[in-house]
């Protein structure tokens, strides 16, 4: 598990668009009525992680797995309302420690070639690893408005980790 926490101006840039269905845990959370909102993967069956600052009650969030093309039925999507959700009891607002949540899905995810649980990591990560984001996050900024067009095909890029005291050399 990687976080990458940014400041409010800071993108990250040189995305490509993912092979259909390489990433089958991606997911993205809509709520109500279907408003897309944050990035979350799928862990197993019943549940999946997101960040803390994402938190919805759970009536109203729902997961979306299958996903490529978000502006487009292509018949893989699967839609499953959450039953619980629970934000890390230690996240803070303020510097965003802790920003983990799990979903308990309220039905099962149905593994097929589209949808299938992260392979979870055996060892911690090291300093200069390379390791993968994926997500439909906007790809010009436009002061906050989502405008049909950008991201609607999921996103890939690899970045290179820093570890905070490396960071805050740099
Ligand atoms: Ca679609």
């Amino acid at each position: 598990m990687v976080t990458v926490v940014m400041g409010e101006d800071d993108k990250i840039i040189g995305g490509y668009e993912c092979h259909r269905h390489s990433q089958p845990w991606q997911m993205y959370l809509t709520y109500d009525d279907g408003v897309r909102w944050c990035g979350a993967s799928l862990i197993n069956e019943w549940w999946a992680v997101s960040a803390a600052h994402c938190y919805i009650p759970p009536p109203r969030l729902a997961v979306n797995l299958g996903e490529h093309d978000i502006y487009s039925e292509e018949g893989t999507e699967q839609r499953i309302w959450a039953e619980k959700v629970i934000p890390h009891p230690g996240y803070s607002t303020y510097n965003h420690d802790n920003d983990f949540m799990l979903i308990k899905l309220s039905q099962p995810a149905a593994f097929n070639q589209y949808v299938q649980p992260v392979p979870l990591a055996t060892s911690c990560a090291q300093a200069g690893d390379r390791c993968l984001v994926s997500g439909w996050g906007n790809m010009i900024n436009t002061g906050g408005e989502r405008v049909r067009g950008e991201g609607e095909e999921h996103q890939s890029a690899t970045l290179q980790l820093k570890f905070p005291f490396t960071c805050n050399t740099v």
